[in-house]
């Protein structure tokens, strides 16, 4: 584990790939000014550059080798302690008013912020190389693609950005020379890695992040949460798409016939293994692809929402994921991944909780002390990732790169509900679709820091994304519905529900394509449904449910609606509309008012 940064010196020809662009140009200077860098490494994302990285990260300890035998070019980093997930409480919007950050934001005057960070930066990257990514986020040729520059002082960063962004030529190339084009600037220093001075900073109106303190993916990978979702939910809005915390998939029938589904679920709740699905035998002919994992753009044409992935790998969590929950994502980090905080074992393999095979008889844990099976601690942390290229996904799907992007069937929201929300129901239209999303709920999990299971409302799995006042976000998202003629049906599902023993009630993993193909029979016209307060409910015989096995009494009790739970759910709706304030579309108190009264409220 390390927290410190010094310099490298890279041979002739490393380091060295300067922009053209005048504006990138100036700006790098100016940070240069303030931080102070011992050099400044100008990174080209090359193979040869890679491996020189590599090679100096295993020398000063960021990296460890793990056995190339077993999982070739394949390393480990492990962060500092304090630093494993993304931090809500430090994350800023920086808009001129407070609220147009809105009331699910923290929020801090520009100006203010700028001063306080300017004073933190001065001189932080002194005796270190200033390291300047350019990358490119979305398909070449899409008209959606942004370009993005990230100074960062850390290795760790540029060796990942490399695997998750498309970076170097292509995106200077798409930036080319015009001084007034859009770029955003990114600025990340680890500083000391001191949670006192860690900072997530969000300026939309200036397309600018600056992140100090911290060396965690989510904080730190400018491109994915901070650009992809916060600026870019920001610019979304002002541009007329959408930037959502969504997977991508495709799923086609036996029978050769295609659909996309994006499905919005907050972190940790299964979105790269719902991406990733291998269907059951009984599901024999069916086929997933992935587009993405974690985060869509979507754009409207002929009246249609279309979806690209703009990430161009995975930085997914890691505990849990085998070959029975995920296959695909299995083979895809057996090679050329970067592993943050598992346990190393003996012969230089990674192991993790939920792992398939034996529990190693000891191993080194995530913070590097011996652990063994008896150990209090887990040897993984439940929020450790790997960072994989999406191309070593055996399930790719073949339009990945395609700009206009892949056409959307059906948005599916979902989230870690232990009871009250049913396996899956329909929305009656679009804009009881917005309704479902907006008053999503989950239990939270490790990915980010704070207690784990507490149930909060996560509106489209946006809550720590949205870059913008929440309840322009709603209105955004009933506009687009007005702008489609031929709009994706709305779906909500839970694959978490318990039953009284405290165990799940679904399979999940591969089993959900049985959940897929309802919603797919759905969007073709052809799927049964029985009407309820809260939308379209299959009954049992609409779901195929052969060759599982699953008890006839937990198929009803997931599909059941529980009047007391809903009456409370629905006081749960108004308590978190009540505390945005008078920001939420009338059209979405239209929507809770209708749903009351199907409960006697
Ligand atoms: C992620 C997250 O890392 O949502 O994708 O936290
Ligand atoms: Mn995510």
């Amino acid at each position: 584990m390390t927290n410190s940064a010094p310099a490298i010196f890279p041979p002739k020809g490393v380091g060295d790939a300067k922009p053209v662009n005048q504006a990138v140009l100036d700006w790098v200077q100016e940070i240069a000014k303030l931080t102070e860098p011992e050099n400044i490494f100008w990174c080209d994302g090359s193979e040869r550059e890679n491996e020189f990285l590599i090679a100096e990260s295993l020398n000063q300890d960021v990296l460890i080798k793990l056995n190339q035998k077993k999982l070739p070019r394949s390393y480990l980093h492990r962060s500092n302690p304090n630093d494993v997930a993304r931090v809500e409480q430090f994350t800023f919007v920086c808009t001129p008013t407070k609220e147009e950050a809105g009331p699910t934001n923290n929020w801090s005057d520009p100006g203010e912020m700028y001063d306080k960070l300017r004073g933190l930066l001065k001189g932080a990257m002194r005796g270190r190389t200033m390291f300047v990514i350019p990358y490119m986020m979305g398909p070449a040729d899409s008209p959606l693609t942004k370009v993005g520059f990230e100074i960062t002082d850390s290795k760790y960063v540029v060796l990942n950005m490399r695997i998750m962004t498309r970076m170097g030529e292509v995106a200077l190339k798409r930036l080319g020379n015009d001084p007034n084009a859009e770029w955003n600037r990114g600025v990340h220093s680890l500083l000391d890695v001191n949670p006192e001075r860690r900072f997530i900073c969000h300026f939309p109106q200036d397309n600018t992040i600056i992140s100090v303190g911290s060396g965690y993916g989510g904080n730190v990978l400018l491109s994915k949460k901070c650009l992809a979702l916060r600026i870019g939910s920001y610019l979304a809005r002002k541009q007329g798409w959408m930037a959502e915390h969504t997977l991508i998939l495709g799923v086609e029938s036996p029978e050769g016939r295609k659909h996309y589904v994006a499905a919005a679920f907050p972190s940790a709740c299964g979105k790269t293994n719902f991406a990733m699905l291998i269907p059951p035998a009984h599901f024999k002919g069916w086929k997933v692809t992935t587009v993405g994992d974690d985060i869509g753009w979507l754009q409207i044409h002929d009246g249609r929402l279309y979806a690209v992935n703009p990430e161009n790998g995975y930085f997914g969590v890691v505990p849990g994921t085998s070959y029975k929950s995920n296959p695909n994502a299995m083979r895809s980090i057996a090679h050329d991944t970067i592993y943050t905080n598992v346990a190393l074992t003996d012969d230089g393999d990674v192991w993790w909780e939920g792992k398939d095979g034996p529990v190693p008889a000891r191993a080194v844990d995530w913070q590097g002390n011996d652990w063994t099976p008896e150990s209090k601690e887990k040897a993984a942390h439940p929020n450790s990732r790997f960072t994989t290229p999406m191309r070593n996904n055996p399930a790719l799907d073949p339009d990945i790169e395609k700009g206009r992007g892949v056409p959307i069937s059906a948005i599916i929201f979902g989230g870690r509900r232990s009871d009250t929300a049913p396996l899956v129901y329909e929305a009656f239209d679009w804009n009881h679709g917005v309704y479902l999303g907006a008053t999503m709920a989950s239990e939270t999990t490790a990915a980010a820091t704070g207690a784990v299971g507490r149930v909060r409302r996560d509106p489209m799995a946006m809550l720590p994304f949205c870059g913008y006042n929440i309840g322009d976000y709603f209105q955004h998202w009933l506009d687009i519905g007005k702008r489609l003629t031929d709009p994706p049906l709305i779906f909500n599902v839970n694959w978490f529900r318990k039953g009284a023993d405290g165990k799940f009630l679904w399979p999940g993993f591969g089993e959900n394509i049985r959940v897929l193909k309802w919603i797919i029979d759905r969007c073709e016209g052809h799927g049964g449904a029985v009407k309820s307060p809260i939308g379209w409910l299959p009954s049992p015989h609409d779901l195929d449910l052969a060759e599982l096995d699953i008890d006839h009494n937990a198929v009803d009790e997931l599909l059941q609606l529980d009047h007391e739970e809903w009456q409370k759910e629905i006081a749960g709706h108004k308590e978190f509309f009540d505390s945005l304030g008078d920001i939420v579309p009338e059209e979405l108190q239209k929507q809770r008012q209708q749903l009351a009264a199907g409960f006697d409220l």
